[in-house]
């Protein structure tokens, strides 16, 4: 019998559901008879997930069902799902006034709520999903995947229905093999209930796919949402323009879920697709890549891509991106500010090279004040984000300083306006090299929950130990009361009013040492 495949995205913002618009073109260019329906649940309220997927099950009465769960974890600086998760575990865990400590344990309490009430909503869809599909087709079978899947699929088993094939990463050639009906063993998955996830799963290398420019037009006929994304002029609509990250950041599991070796989409379907998506309207992209310039010897890439973009005559789009600004050339510069990039994030996470080197993340903070100063005199002059992640490992008062001193240097490059410090603390994340860190110094104990909002776990996972932890808590609270509209740079300011600012040039010196609890060691 042929194979129908219903894709459900499960909630979630509604960022553009890249991942099940890929699978399902890679599967229609290799079996353009299997029918296929995209659901997505971003786009509907709460109180009609239910029905919806009801719905789409019992008009499409599908073989296959494919879960696409994109996000859990929540310990950001920013609002939504019950409140600011930050601001709350900071009020419950640091506030000296108790009247402050109990709206933080309440706020955490909400925040809590809402995170396990996710979690059950997302497992309760996928067992009504697949029981209602067994209505029809008693052998419908399920796969989970996605970036959530991929980051906790070793919790995930005990909680999803038997025989639930659950991948990590990429899922193309999962579903390839599903669909011969060969074995698929061998791909970064297990089977709920029935295999255990292989050791080291999650370090496995993904298949190299060659990417082709994805068919909208095929998209459009089996997505009845897809206009939902084509109407608001504000979305970032995904495209990927390479896979895999060769890096080694601390805590950073991109470079496992994507794998280490970098595998460039060939600039021309790059282009074809955008061109498709401007047809239709579509002016702002994002392109979603684990970092859109990994290395310099991909450079010639991205400038080869910049250029297409350019030639194709497509003006007056907008792009933003993850760029390591450690690899930039003025070339480069002048081709990112003339094809239209108008936001960046980069992830420096200290101003202080001797964390930067000691977090193993590979970035030369001068290179990067240099290649910035090109990309202003490009003509670049739209917002930047730095992401800042405090206190990860040795942080000091003096690397704090160096902190402040790198960050106004980046502000009078770009205007203080322009620069956006985001405060964040790391949600430490299992197969990072700080898991095993803290594993191994007896911060987490072996068999910990890395998926637990318990506060007694949850105060480990929101990566801000002593002796600092305190003090940072202290100062995001004060950010929050006095300025919590613009809290990155209240915290700036507050930190710098108690500590001062060192010379740029120690910010930018680090010294050769090793010492026993660099992360380089581990
Ligand atoms: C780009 C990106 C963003 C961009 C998105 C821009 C845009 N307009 O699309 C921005 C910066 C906005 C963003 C924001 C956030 N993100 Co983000 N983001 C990513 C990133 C780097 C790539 C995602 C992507 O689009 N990849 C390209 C597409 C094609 O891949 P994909 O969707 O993963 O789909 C593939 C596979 O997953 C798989 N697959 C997908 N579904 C299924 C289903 C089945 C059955 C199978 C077999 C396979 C499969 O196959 C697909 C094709 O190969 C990932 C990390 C990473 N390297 O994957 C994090 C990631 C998805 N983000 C994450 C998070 C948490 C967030 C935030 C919630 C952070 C926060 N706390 O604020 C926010 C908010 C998002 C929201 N929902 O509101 C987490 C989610 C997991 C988790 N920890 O819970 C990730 C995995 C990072 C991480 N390691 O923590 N993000
Ligand atoms: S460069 Fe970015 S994506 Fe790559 S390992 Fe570091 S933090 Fe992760």
């Amino acid at each position: 019998m042929n194979q129908k495949i219903l894709y459900v995205r499960l909630p979630c913002n509604p960022i553009f559901p890249i991942g099940v618009v890929y699978l399902s073109d890679h599967i229609h260019k290799l079996f353009p008879e299997v029918e296929q329906k995209i659901c997505d649940l971003g786009t509907v309220a709460p109180l009609d997930f239910n029905s919806a997927i009801d719905t789409c099950i019992d008009e499409f009465q599908p073989t296959l069902l494919v879960f696409s769960w994109r996000d859990i974890q929540i310990y950001a600086p920013v609002g939504g799902r019950g409140g600011n998760p930050l601001q709350n575990a900071f009020e419950f865990y640091y506030a000296s006034n108790p009247l402050i400590r109990l709206r933080g344990a309440l706020g955490g309490f909400k925040v809590a709520t809402a995170y396990y009430g996710e979690l059950w909503r997302n497992e309760g869809l996928i067992k009504r999903g697949l029981k209602r599909a067994r209505k029809y087709y008693p052998e419908a079978r399920a796969v989970v995947g996605g970036g959530a899947v991929s980051v906790f699929y070793e919790q995930l088993q005990k909680q999803l229905p038997k025989g639930t094939i659950v991948s990590v990463g990429e899922g193309e050639a999962l579903l390839e093999k599903l669909l011969k009906g060969e074995d698929f063993s061998g791909e970064r998955c297990y089977i709920a209930g029935e295999t255990k996830p292989r050791e080291r799963l999650i370090h496995e290398w993904p298949t190299p796919i060659e990417k082709s420019a994805c068919n909208y037009d095929y998209i459009g006929s089996i997505w009845s949402d897809f206009d939902y994304y084509l109407q608001e002029n504000d979305f970032y609509i995904g495209v990927q323009t390479k896979r895999g990250c060769p890096h080694n950041c601390c805590y950073c599991v991109y470079t496992v879920v994507e794998g280490k070796q970098v595998r460039i989409n060939p600039a021309d379907e790059v282009v074809e697709e955008m061109r498709q998506l401007y047809d239709r309207g579509i002016r702002n992209f994002w392109f979603t890549d684990a970092q859109f310039i990994p290395a310099k010897r991909f450079i010639p890439d991205v400038v080869e891509l910049l250029q297409k973009i350019l030639d194709s005559g497509m003006k007056d789009i907008h792009w933003a991106s993850y760029i390591r600004a450690d690899n930039l050339t003025p070339q480069l510069c002048d081709l990112m500010a003339k094809t239209g990039m108008n936001y960046f994030e980069i992830g420096i996470t200290s101003g202080s090279q001797e964390l930067v080197r000691k977090m193993r993340m590979g970035y030369n903070l001068r290179t990067v004040l240099q290649n910035c100063r090109d990309l202003k005199a490009a003509g670049f002059n739209d917002l930047v984000s730095v992401n800042y992640s405090f206190n990860v490992i040795d942080e000091t008062y003096e690397t704090i300083r160096q902190t402040i001193a790198y960050h106004r240097e980046l502000e009078s490059i770009f205007g203080e306006d322009k620069v956006e410090p985001a405060i964040f603390f790391i949600g430490l994340q299992p197969h990072t090299h700080l898991e095993e860190y803290a594993l191994q110094n007896d911060i987490l104990k072996p068999g910990y929950d890395p998926m637990s909002l318990m506060p007694w776990t949850a105060k480990k996972l929101l990566w801000n130990p002593e002796p600092l932890g305190s003090f940072f808590g202290k100062v995001c609270l004060q950010a929050w009361k006095q300025n919590p509209h613009d809290f990155g740079r209240e915290v700036m300011r507050i930190l710098e009013e108690k500590l001062g600012r060192a010379p740029l040039e120690e910010a930018l010196t680090a010294p050769i040492e090793s010492t026993k609890k660099e992360l380089s060691a581990v």
